[in-house]
């Protein structure tokens, strides 16, 4: 009796003896709070963190897919309660990337990503205040006192961004939103500008040459020979462009005996920074011809890197942050040896295209450019003047 009793208190006491208690699922794993995107300075330390609705999870990192390696002094991963986080020290230009959390239990996972963008530091500073900068402009007077204005001519692919600069410099000099320049939609693949059109800026001393854009094939865009005789002073104002054939001293318009009036005083060679890397050899080479030819006159040649709102969401969110992103300093880096030309002649610049409202850092990026490009074009008639005057 003793001993059943015993048995049947002992019975209960042993578990082992016992059927197995059903084990409560713990609840599915979910996200309270997800991942933010960060955007962090070189040098600083970036943490990730989020809120799950159950502490009961296991936690992977992954990095660009790939499970993450956790480097000692480097990376700190935790989990205090329902809150995860990953921490980052001195972020480096490796660090950047996709991140993603998996959380994960008997009774399911879920999983959240962000970006982290470093920050590379500022390595080209620009004035963001355009006042200075268009009176300086305004108030400029050329060198050569038998130069009425000094002459411009832009060129590269098509579709690159020649009218809307253009629009743009004339929306910041006439005070209005300039669309007269007609552009084309991204996604045709012919020139839109047929014609060697010239543009007056406002009532400051600048032209600019828009020219048809160029192409892969012989038959289709401005023949490289055309924008040739544009620099040296050929070719006529409104003169329609005829892909395969040049135009020559037989066309009664070609201008025989050109002078410094008819010359080009600086050539922009025009690169849409989205593009850069699908651009055919062809056109590259058709550029670099002209771009060799420029050189032999003495021209001098800067680059104008358009659309980098296109290639990097941090400059398209803020222009102010441009020399600042790695994915910029990329893209010139790739024109710079595409082209031929140094880092030093690469300006990067964004057009109004969409926008209706003035935008001052906008108008400032393209004023230093600009500003740039004055100089420039004065340098050359200095230096030409200078030579005429040694021949007499
Ligand atoms: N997002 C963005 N779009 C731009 C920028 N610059 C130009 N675009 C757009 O790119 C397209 C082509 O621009 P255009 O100025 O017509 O180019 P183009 O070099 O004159 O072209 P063709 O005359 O056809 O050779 C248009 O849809 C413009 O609105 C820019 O900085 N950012
Ligand atoms: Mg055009």
């Amino acid at each position: 009796m003793m001993s059943s009793l015993f048995q049947f208190l002992f019975g209960l006491q042993n578990p082992a003896r016992r059927p197995p208690l059903p084990v409560p699922r713990p609840s599915s794993p979910e996200f309270v709070t997800v991942l933010a995107d960060k955007q962090v300075k070189e040098g600083e330390d970036v943490t990730l963190q989020c809120q799950t609705n159950t502490g009961h999870v296991t936690v992977t990192w992954e990095k660009k897919d790939q499970k993450l390696c956790c480097v000692e002094g480097k990376h700190r991963t935790g989990k205090e309660g329902s809150a995860i986080f990953l921490e980052i020290k001195k972020a480096e230009l490796g660090d950047e990337g996709k991140y993603t959390v998996t959380i994960q239990n008997s009774s399911g996972s879920a999983s959240c990503s962000a970006m982290i963008i470093v920050e590379i530091n500022e390595w080209r500073t620009v004035q963001w205040k355009q006042d200075p900068m268009i009176s300086a402009l305004k108030n400029f007077r050329i060198s050569s006192g038998d130069v009425r204005e000094l002459r411009f001519l832009l060129h590269g692919p098509v579709g690159a961004g020649k009218s809307s600069i253009i629009n743009t410099i004339k929306t910041i000099f006439e005070g209005h939103q300039f669309i007269n320049c007609l552009t084309a939609s991204a996604l045709t693949g012919e020139s839109f500008t047929t014609k060697f059109e010239k543009f007056n800026v406002g009532d400051v001393p600048f032209t600019f040459y828009d020219v048809m854009g160029l192409e892969v094939n012989e038959s289709k865009g401005v023949h490289p020979d055309d924008i040739i005789n544009a620099l040296k002073g050929h070719v006529p104002n409104n003169y329609e462009f005829k892909a395969c054939t040049p135009i020559d001293e037989d066309n009664r318009n070609y201008i025989l005996n050109p002078t410094l009036n008819n010359k080009i005083h600086c050539l922009v060679s025009v690169i849409p920074a989205d593009k850069i890397s699908m651009m055919e050899e062809e056109v590259i080479q058709k550029m670099r011809t002209i771009r060799a030819a420029a050189s032999k006159l003495g021209i001098p040649q800067v680059v104008f890197m358009t659309r980098v709102d296109q290639v990097c969401t941090m400059t398209q969110k803020d222009v102010t942050k441009l020399y600042q992103s790695r994915k910029i300093k990329e893209k010139m880096t790739e024109c710079s040896n595409r082209l031929g030309v140094t880092m030093n002649c690469i300006f990067p610049v964004k057009n109004y295209h969409e926008e209706t409202k003035p935008n001052e850092q906008l108008n400032s990026l393209m004023l230093e450019a600009f500003t740039q490009i004055v100089h420039s074009a004065d340098d050359f008639l200095k230096r030409n003047s200078n030579q005429q005057k040694t021949v007499e």
